[in-house]
């Protein structure tokens, strides 16, 4: 492969209902989409990172010239074997990982088009379905999470995720589990909590979680695993695991029993099949990660979500929970029975909405 055009373009997309977490809250995304184009045919992929640097150290702005001055002038007119092959071109560049691998995934959506094969097919999948859970973030009421929960619940979710966060954690839970004692529950901290909260924390062991996701810092395994040998309730393991390495060394020390793979953090495809690989070697369950992606993110996490070791549902559902309109056609649905349908056509499979990218489009540089 030989890419001839990068072209980056950044959107405004306002979501439906504004998401909070314990690092903050956002009502409008500001993603960064990539544009690769070889010899006329086109892949496209997408930044994850947030609009400030508080779920990691990446943001739009930054994401932007790290693409420019540093990972397209390595990739461009470049004799690349293949997708497999893009990542390492920028290896050498520390961190960053959202922004190499939006444009890593967007080589790999060229690729399958090119083959005219569905991305899911190319990178090895074999589900035809995939399993959805929803996260719900830090509410003003618990009523009005309750309600969300309920909602969730009846348009068939497999299951909940809440965000919790010192002062909207194990109260909060009780009274969600007292109210629902029977869904697939779980909570995500986003490394809110440190190792002097290991007693708070065990009060949840209470509530029959599936998992607490990333309790403590975002940079941490060995904390860790100290805290999952205080709890009956598995720990699962997002922000920190940003390569296959950190994969192997978090489940050798028993940080977790459960990885969330997130396409983005760990790079792009080619890790995140590494990512998965480790894991399923080891018999630990993943499930893909979601960063309030665009249609374009989320066709990428549908494709990931069909390799074998993703068991769990992910926080992958329908565009409509987060945007009036979605830059993909159709936009994602899913089932009564919490599912999404895979679709065969080539590359990540759907239609992208040009004119709508265009009218979202805040600033767009091409690179060649
Ligand atoms: O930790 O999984 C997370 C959103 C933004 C940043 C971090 C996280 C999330 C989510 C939302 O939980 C998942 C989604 O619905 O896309
Ligand atoms: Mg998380």
């Amino acid at each position: 492969m030989k890419i001839d055009r990068i072209t980056l373009r950044e959107i405004r997309m306002p979501l439906v209902h504004p998401f909070e977490t314990s690092f903050g809250r956002t009502t409008e995304r500001h993603i960064l989409l990539v544009e690769v184009e070889e010899n006329g045919a086109t892949g496209w992929g997408e930044v994850t990172c947030g609009e400030g640097p508080f779920y990691n150290e990446e943001w739009v702005d930054a994401a932007w010239l790290i693409l420019r001055d540093f990972v397209a002038p390595r990739v461009l007119h470049a004799d690349i074997a293949s997708a497999a092959h893009v990542a390492a071109r920028s290896a050498h560049i520390r961190g960053h990982r959202m922004s190499r691998g939006g444009l890593e995934a967007a080589t790999w959506d060229l690729e399958a088009r090119q083959l005219r094969m569905p991305l899911w097919k190319h990178i090895g999948g074999s589900r035809t379905q995939i399993d959805c859970g929803v996260s719900i973030g830090i509410q003003d009421t618990v009523e009005e999470l309750l309600r969300l929960i309920e909602r969730e619940v009846q348009a068939g979710y497999q299951r909940i995720k809440m965000k919790i966060k010192p002062g909207w954690d194990v109260d909060v839970v009780r009274r969600v589990r007292a109210a629902f004692p029977d869904i697939r529950l779980m909570a995500d901290a986003n490394s809110a909590y440190t190792l002097a909260d290991t007693a708070h924390l065990k009060q949840l062991d209470e509530f029959n979680l599936m998992m607490i996701e990333q309790p403590l810092s975002h940079d941490d395994i060995i904390d860790h695993a100290a805290l999952q040998a205080q709890l009956d309730t598995p720990i699962c393991l997002d922000e920190c695991i940003r390569t296959a390495r950190h994969a192997e060394q978090a489940i050798e020390m028993k940080a977790g029993r459960i990885i969330n793979i997130k396409l983005g953090r760990v790079g792009g495809f080619s890790e995140a099949l590494l990512v998965h690989n480790v894991a399923r070697a080891h018999g630990i369950p993943v499930w893909c990660g979601g960063m309030l992606e665009s249609g374009i993110g989320r066709a990428h996490n549908i494709a990931l979500s069909t390799l074998a070791n993703f068991i769990l549902p992910g926080d992958v559902s329908a565009s409509k929970r987060y945007w009036k309109q979605d830059i993909i056609r159709p936009p994602v649905e899913v089932s009564s029975q919490g599912t999404i349908e895979v679709r065969n056509e080539p590359g990540f499979g759907y239609e992208l909405h040009h004119e709508y990218i265009s009218e979202l489009t805040l600033r767009e540089e091409t690179l060649r």
